[in-house]
């Protein structure tokens, strides 16, 4: 754990040897594919700030308003409740707003913030550092290590709200999602409480539009990956021949970001010991970004060990916020 708020901005030896074998895994996969954790190097993470700002991508700000509308009620239904923990902060703001719109009283609260990146980190810290009697923990760790340090620690009483926004978990496959969730729950004891954000199911041309947008800034941030990798491994991807292309798999309930290839054509990897052929129209598969019916979300988290609480829907932009607690093992 760090308390510290420092900024690093290279990559660390160990982290660019996983990359390197990541990137020789995935890449060598029929689809080729590429991992999107690993979208967010700085400028990954600056594009997709810009992203969040976009008229055409609303799950950041339908779920601010949600945030701001019910954070009194959020944090009231979870009694004696002493410790927030946010895996995956952002910028600090959806935190800073539940905070600041859910709080009752003087009562002394706790803020974990848990990411593997050290300068998402410090920029949400530095946001939260404007709230009154809050304590900051970072946790510079994958989000199940982090958890399970801030629920090691003998000195929390009270109860726990973990909060997992965003629709991050849109970024897990199914089975994958439902293991995260278990995860959480295990971590946590019972009367504990989880918030997830998730985006839901909409009409297919504002799903495309938000992951394809006129500005060009998707494509930049997908791209990107194919950056790092030219930067990191000493790859060759010649990017003016890559396409970003957004679709939505409605059978799989997802929308897929790839870059497709636009002609028959030899990259390298060196780093990662990678000579392959790509074939005109053929794609890399990047991202995977599922999207939710709100009743689906309850089932989810229900099979994971959770009760329902509450559920709050911005019906205007397609978004849930859903409460629930760790449930007594029976
Ligand atoms: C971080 N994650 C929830 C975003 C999403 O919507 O899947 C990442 C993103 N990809 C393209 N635009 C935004």
């Amino acid at each position: 754990m760090r308390d510290k708020h420092t900024v690093s901005a290279v990559t660390p030896a160990s982290a660019v040897a996983q990359f390197a074998l990541d990137v020789q895994y995935y890449l060598a996969l029929q689809p080729r594919q590429l991992p999107s954790r690993y979208f967010y190097d700085a400028l990954g993470s600056a594009l997709f700030e810009a992203i969040t700002q976009l008229p055409w991508y609303r799950i950041t700000r339908a779920e601010l308003r949600l945030l701001t509308a019910h954070g009194r009620e959020i944090l009231s239904r979870v009694p004696r409740l002493s410790t927030l923990v946010e895996l995956g902060p952002g910028s600090g703001e959806k935190l800073t707003a539940l905070v600041d719109a859910g709080r009752a009283g003087a009562s002394r609260l706790r803020l974990h913030l848990i990411d593997v990146s050290p300068t998402a980190l410090a920029v949400a810290a530095r946001a939260l550092s404007a709230l009154d009697n809050v304590e900051i923990h970072l946790h510079e760790a994958a989000y199940e290590v982090g958890l399970a340090e801030v629920t090691a620690r003998p000195t929390a009483e009270g109860r726990r709200l973990a909060l997992f926004l965003g629709s991050n978990l849109g970024n897990f496959d199914r089975p994958g999602a439902d293991a995260f969730l278990h995860g959480i729950r295990a971590a946590l004891r019972p009367g504990d409480a989880l918030l997830l954000g998730a985006d839901l199911v909409k009409p297919e041309r504002r799903l495309l539009l938000a992951y394809d947008d006129p500005l060009g800034v998707t494509a930049a941030f997908n791209r990107n990956l194919l950056v790092r990798i030219n930067r990191e491994l000493d790859g060759t991807f010649d990017l003016d021949q890559f396409a970003h292309r957004a679709l939505w798999n409605a059978a799989e309930s997802r929308v897929e970001m790839h870059l497709v290839s636009r002609r028959r054509q030899e990259v390298r990897v060196p780093a990662s010991d990678l000579v392959f052929t790509m074939e005109e129209g053929e794609s890399i598969w990047t991202e995977s970004s599922y999207k939710y019916e709100p009743a689906a979300i309850v089932r989810t988290l229900d099979a994971a060990g959770f009760r329902l609480l509450n559920q709050w829907v911005d019906q205007t932009d397609g978004f849930a916020l859903t409460l629930v607690e760790a449930a007594w093992q029976d």
